[in-house]
């Protein structure tokens, strides 16, 4: 029941801009998009931070022949495996944002997404408690770095049993309501080039200026795209820190959209020590 999937490594829409110090725009893999998911594909272009431009592109084999599968895990929790082309698990992995391992999960009608941190278990597994919710097939993206490779994002797919309703996609919106926030998106996201997205963040009519610092950055946002479920992960611009960003009630990000259609936005911040996301329906011409 479990498809594992192997994806490309990912293109960066925005040239070596990999790192949570820099915080600059960053685009993961467009190109997986038109992928049939069986198909593997070359590794990513080298990530400028990590000082790796001088190494010689690796073959596209060895960096790509990591494959993903589900692992046995206690009652409520969701484990995995990412093993190489000996089939060994990869244990060794580099801090991409804070954290060795991003876990996306989202039902494929788009509702139910979770962005999870899953710790790396003795045995080479990852586990976290379980992100699945409600009936309905489910597809994660594990976005990582493992040492010496190509970040990369490998997808799998997974169901929890039971009847399942799917959900139509909301309305498209520029405002989004998330637990008394209310986040308001400027900027229209386009195919094909790059888009400034402003995303702006309220509460009770007033904006947020004291936003906190979320895995290196005020602000985190995925984009998936309607019925193939493209995945799209944008970073701001600018860093807290960096002594020119503010912390809020803006957050600008640079994407790049590599197709047309339907999409779902999710944005993480942190406000008052807790992490929010709020949700948005773009359609991208
Ligand atoms: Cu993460």
């Amino acid at each position: 029941m479990n498809t594992a999937v192997k994806l490309s490594a990912f293109t960066l829409g925005m040239a070596g801009v990999f790192g949570v110090s820099l915080g600059a725009g960053q685009l993961l893999g467009p190109d997986r998009a038109e992928r049939p998911e069986h198909v593997q594909s070359s590794p990513a272009a080298a990530h400028g931070d990590h000082g790796d431009h001088a190494a010689p592109e690796p073959e596209p084999a060895a960096a790509a022949e990591l494959a993903i599968s589900r692992a046995d895990a206690p009652d409520g929790r969701f484990a995995f495996l990412v093993t190489g082309q000996d089939g060994k698990p990869v244990t060794s992995y580099d801090v991409e944002h804070d954290k060795k391992m991003h876990l996306i999960v989202v039902r494929k009608d788009l509702s139910g997404f979770r962005h999870v941190h899953p710790e790396l278990r003795p045995d080479g597994a990852w586990e976290v408690e379980s992100p699945l919710g409600e009936p309905g097939g489910y597809r994660a993206f594990a976005d990582f770095k493992p040492t010496g490779g190509s970040a990369q994002v490998l997808t799998l797919d997974t169901e929890v049993p039971g009847s399942a309703t799917e959900r139509p996609l909301p309305a498209a919106s520029e405002t989004a309501e998330v637990d008394g926030y209310t986040v308001t998106l400027d900027g229209t996201l386009t195919a094909g080039g790059t888009s400034e997205l402003t995303m702006s963040v309220s509460r009770d009519g007033k904006p947020v200026t004291d936003l906190q610092p979320y895995l290196g950055a005020y602000g985190h946002l995925v984009a998936l795209r309607k019925d193939d479920l493209a995945y799209l992960h944008v970073h701001p611009e600018g860093a807290p820190g960096d002594g020119k960003t503010a912390p809020g009630p803006d957050i600008t990000f640079f994407a790049e959209a590599p197709s047309g259609g339907d999409h779902r936005l999710y944005l993480d911040f942190q406000h008052e020590g807790r992490v929010h996301t709020a949700e948005f329906t773009v359609h991208v011409h």
